[in-house]
């Protein structure tokens, strides 16, 4: 078998309203992230954006939103690679390679895709249908061996191992006739876990927080300013019991287990923790305590977003620079794929000189 080095990879998409799920979920831990002896890269998703329609000037303004709020969070742009989509033209064309390699059985089984299509299926674009084989290609252009995201992203990724699978065997020969062992592609692990895996509607615990719901009030923006972050808080959906001692009383009550989850994640402890110190407790002093906890770790990435989106210069310079750092990684590894697959090429590409 092939050793794979470790190689971080995961995306945001710039359709607006960042909020704490995606913190929580993913940006956090992108951040923590960087203490492995790994080479991290952090992709703001633009071609996956426009599988919904996205307005062309608020769309280049939420790619700068997103970059600022991976670097407010605490993302290095000098060691880890900071960079969009579109800039790398290895995601799409090895997208078009697996488009031949993935099946439809398996992309008719995708939750999401049935979920955002909704009812008018026969209208949605041919993209979003496609937007897991794409994420496959953001993945595997790096042959990447490790993702962090949130656990609504957990299908996906079984089907991007699926392709990698697939992909070693169709071509194992050819793979190994290339001088690349047993398998060219890694089969990525997904890093999902801790207390805010899944952040739940702060109107809804059972449904997920999303930048799509209508009610603002659903989530916690990463743009709020304080007087919003405790507005929202106390207004969240709660039920008239006290807080258990213990998780087994969070059972069936999906408000009270969100608002323990979102309090353990920011203060990186574990629910466990969090009911040690505050069962017992009406929800009104919790949402005090959540209010101050929020409050303390937010409003810093919220001024530092602020500091940074007025400065687009500087963004869109970390994203060109990001760009050709991922180029450097992907376009060999395109070569590769096209000698594996039979195609014929000109000589190594200037990035991977
Ligand atoms: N509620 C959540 N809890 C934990 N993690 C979450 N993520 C998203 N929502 C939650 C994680 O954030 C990362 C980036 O997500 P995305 O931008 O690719 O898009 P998404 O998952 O489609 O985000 P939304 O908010 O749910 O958007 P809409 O409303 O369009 O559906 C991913 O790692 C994701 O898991």
């Amino acid at each position: 078998m092939v050793a794979f080095k470790e190689l971080v990879f995961s995306g945001v998409q710039p359709t607006g309203n960042l909020h704490l799920g995606n913190y929580l979920g993913a940006i956090k831990r992108f951040v923590e992230m960087q203490a492995r002896p790994a080479q991290c890269l952090y992709c703001v998703v633009d071609l996956h954006a426009i599988t919904l329609w996205q307005d062309p000037e608020a769309l280049r303004g939420q790619i700068r939103e997103v970059t600022a709020a991976f670097l407010a969070a605490g993302i290095d742009p000098r060691t880890s690679i900071v960079f969009n989509q579109s800039q790398v033209p290895q995601h799409a064309e090895l997208a078009w390679i697996f488009n031949c390699v993935a099946r439809l059985g398996w992309l008719n089984r995708m939750t999401q895709f049935k979920d955002k299509a909704g009812k008018d299926r026969e209208n949605a674009s041919v993209g979003l249908y496609d937007y897991p084989v794409l994420m496959a290609a953001d993945i595997l252009a790096y042959r990447a061996t490790h993702v962090p995201v949130g656990e609504d992203q957990k299908q996906h990724l079984e089907l991007t191992r699926d392709i990698a699978q697939k992909f070693n065997t169709d071509f194992g020969s050819s793979i190994a006739a290339h001088g690349h062992g047993e398998a060219f592609f890694p089969v990525t692990e997904p890093l999902i876990g801790g207390p805010a895996a899944r952040v739940m509607s702060l109107r809804d615990g059972s449904k997920k927080m999303s930048k799509s719901d209508a009610s603002d009030n659903s989530r916690i923006n990463l743009t709020d300013d304080a007087d919003l972050i405790a507005q929202k808080v106390r207004k969240a959906k709660t039920d008239p019991d006290a807080l258990p001692s213990e998780t087994e009383g969070l059972k069936g009550r999906p408000e009270a287990d969100n608002l323990v989850g979102i309090f353990a994640a920011l203060s990186e402890t574990t629910r466990e923790a969090v009911l040690a110190e505050y069962g017992g407790a009406q929800f009104s002093a919790f949402k005090g305590a959540l209010v101050d906890l929020a409050v303390e770790k937010l409003a810093p990435i919220n001024a530092e977003m602020k500091r940074l989106t007025a400065d687009p210069g500087h963004i869109d310079a970390v994203l060109a620079d990001g760009a050709a750092r991922a180029e450097a990684i992907a376009a060999p590894t395109l070569d590769a794929v096209k000698d594996i697959v039979g195609f014929v090429r000109r000589g190594p590409r200037l990035a991977a000189v």
